[in-house]
């Protein structure tokens, strides 16, 4: 029995076009910027959001610390949302490796931050405070439920910070899912931001690396600081050809995961003791909680699931997200459904 793996949309390997746009990737030393595939990458990731220049990194972890390195110096403040990835699971690098000091304020249940906690976060000149240098925001917002933010609140957000002089950066890690979702070409959705980090081993289905964008002299900037983390890459067209073909052939599909994710949520839900934890989900991740009525924790109703063949993600006590993605199927909902019904039984 193959495995229903819903743990994140990170465990996806990659389509048999990418193994072989791999395999026949033309290659350079990219440190020399000699790689054309690398170099192609770039420039259609680049085009595509609507940026002047584009970076491939091996993760979205670094390409997040390098976007934030490269716009503050250390002792600055970067204000994000208490929910924000780079704040709770990036091991808190910017910190440990920047020297910035994160200022977090509330997600709101729908992803956003409250335009007034942007603006009351923001320091004022004064030599007790650090300098406030940086917002960063999330679309979609994974801890939120993989909610999609709203361009209009993205330029809402955006002049705030930029109105009292701080740059923005986006973590874009799935800002695809969010561009599908509101049917809108992606460069609309970060038209406003300085720099954007999207991943492309997610639910695109390439197996390594992540892009980030911005205006020439940030993407050299970046590029200074990914050598400095070791970052560098060098034969790294054998990585970007499957990101070429994520971007060129993957995208529009993942509405069709975003529609499995409401007909899974739907089929939990209809379980009596099992409710959706964050709200409906619009993107492809849904995130539940059994009733501690049942007797069972999520420990237990993980293990019982990974024996009956579906693996998913632990999110607290009694709390699990699934995510969908290419290699979950129509015909696994049900089978999904049925295992949380045996193992909340049990
Ligand atoms: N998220 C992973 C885990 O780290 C939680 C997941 O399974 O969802 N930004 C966002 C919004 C992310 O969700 C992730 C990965 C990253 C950045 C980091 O990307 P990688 O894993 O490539 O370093």
């Amino acid at each position: 029995m193959g495995l229903i793996d819903l743990r994140s949309d990170t465990v996806t390997f990659p389509t048999e076009k990418m193994r072989k746009a791999m395999a026949e990737a033309e290659l350079g030393d990219d440190v020399y910027g000699e790689d054309p595939t690398v170099n192609r990458l770039q420039s259609i990731a680049a085009e595509r959001l609507g940026k002047e220049a584009a970076l491939f990194v091996p993760s979205g972890t670094m390409g997040n610390l390098a976007s934030v390195l490269a716009h503050c110096g250390r002792g600055d403040e970067v204000i994000m949302g208490d929910c924000a990835h780079t704040f709770l699971y990036e091991v808190g690098g910017i910190s440990a490796l920047g020297g910035l000091h994160p200022h977090t304020i509330p997600n709101q249940p729908d992803g956003s931050l409250l335009i007034e906690d942007i603006q009351n976060a923001v320091r004022v000149d004064n030599i007790h405070f650090p300098k406030s240098r940086l917002l960063i925001l999330e679309n979609t917002q994974n801890r939120c439920g993989g909610v999609t933010i709203s361009r209009e609140y993205m330029m809402a957000a955006s002049k705030i910070a930029h109105d009292a002089g701080l740059a923005v950066h986006l973590d874009g890690a799935r800002v695809f899912n969010a561009a599908v979702d509101l049917s809108l070409p992606v460069d609309k959705l970060v038209d406003m931001v300085d720099s954007v980090m999207f991943c492309l081993s997610k639910g695109l289905c390439a197996p390594v690396g992540s892009v980030i964008c911005g205006t020439k002299d940030f993407i050299e900037k970046v590029k200074r600081i990914r050598k400095q983390l070791g970052g560098g890459m060098r034969q790294a067209g054998v990585l970007a050809a499957a990101g070429i073909v994520a971007l060129e052939e993957m995208v529009d599909r993942l509405v069709d995961d975003h529609e499995r994710a409401k007909s899974l949520s739907k089929g939990l839900q209809s379980i009596p003791g099992i409710q959706l934890d964050k709200g409906s989900p619009n993107t492809n991740m849904v995130y539940i909680v059994i009733d501690q009525a049942l007797g069972i924790n999520a420990i237990r109703c993980q293990e019982s699931l990974r024996k009956q063949g579906v693996l998913v993600g632990i999110t607290g006590p009694y709390h699990f997200r699934l995510v969908c993605h290419y290699w979950i199927r129509d015909e696994d909902i049900p089978v999904v459904i049925n295992a949380f019904q045996n193992a909340i039984l049990a």
